[in-house]
């Protein structure tokens, strides 16, 4: 669930819009598919944190920009999260009953309705994205593709489910593309799409993946239980200590990157700290 005041106004703003986008902007076109929608709703409405779709906002704040700018991008990037996740959790991958504190989508609606559930939403993310008013559209949809396809999101899944010896080269290539890749596009992506100079942009590049590095090495130490040691973890491979100095100093450099934004981008310095606590 995401932390109390986590980035209210933010967060109420992408609510307001997940919320208005299934039932106003792609209604279902016959009542039949009624009962699809509300698999859909389920997992997109089911409190997840916003990490990556306020990073978006975030973005066109540092970039002295309207959030609303950057709204089909951070709605976007939330939908293709969410399509992961359902996928993520069905028998054939991780074969997960929870998530959120809550029945998977597979287990409430059945497993052929998860899957498709997951495939409309990440078909839905680009018809999304393709309406964003902007001339670098079509920049911000090949970001977003490269970031969520087999070079990136589902590369890094591939990766992971492979019988590979593992060492810390490939624990981290993992990691980058399952779970860095979105959180970077969510920051690459909005900038791409209101148009940021080659400096602001290569500032947000190096931030995004920097904290994309740093939210899997908490999410590691969070997850972290000795009794269930896991495969695909910098625990595994370089110890909890190791782990922890380790996100302190990605953090450290996440921030630095961030000097030439000034204080237009303290919201972005923010979600380093909020990422840092959560551990
Ligand atoms: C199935 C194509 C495909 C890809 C799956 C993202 C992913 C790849 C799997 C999810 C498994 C997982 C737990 C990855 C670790 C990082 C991660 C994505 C954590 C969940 O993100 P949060 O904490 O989730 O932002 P909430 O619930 O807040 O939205």
């Amino acid at each position: 669930m995401a932390a109390p005041n986590f980035f209210a106004a933010e967060t109420d703003l992408i609510q307001r819009h997940l919320e208005a986008l299934l039932r106003e902007a792609f209604p279902p076109p016959r009542a039949e598919l009624g009962k699809f929608w509300e698999c859909m709703r389920y997992s997109l409405l089911s409190g997840g944190k916003r990490f990556r779709p306020v990073l978006s906002l975030l973005t066109a704040k540092a970039l002295g920009r309207a959030v609303e700018k950057a709204l089909p991008m951070a709605i976007a990037v939330e939908l293709i999260h969410t399509y992961s996740l359902i996928h993520d959790d069905l028998p054939m991958l991780d074969n997960d009953d929870e998530r959120r504190g809550q029945p998977t989508n597979h287990k409430i609606f059945g497993e052929a309705q998860a899957l498709l559930a997951g495939d409309a939403l990440l078909t839905l993310a680009f018809g999304v994205l393709a309406r964003a008013s902007s001339p670098h559209v079509g920049e911000a949809v090949a970001a977003l593709s490269q970031a969520a396809g087999p070079q990136g999101m589902v590369g890094g899944q591939v990766l992971d489910i492979g019988d590979f010896s593992l060492n810390e080269d490939l624990v981290t290539e993992i990691h980058r593309r399952k779970t860095g890749d979105l959180i970077r596009v969510a920051v690459e992506g909005a900038a791409i799409l209101l148009g940021a100079g080659p400096k602001d942009r290569e500032s947000l590049l190096q931030y995004s993946n920097l904290l994309g590095f740093a939210f899997q090495l908490a999410d590691d130490l969070q997850d972290h239980d000795p009794t269930k040691p896991e495969r695909v973890s910098y625990i595994a491979t370089a110890g909890v200590e190791a782990t922890r100095a380790r996100l302190r100093e990605v953090s450290d450099q996440a921030v630095r990157q961030l000097a030439n934004l000034g204080g237009a981008a303290d919201g972005l310095r923010r979600m380093v700290h909020f990422n840092l606590e959560r551990v």
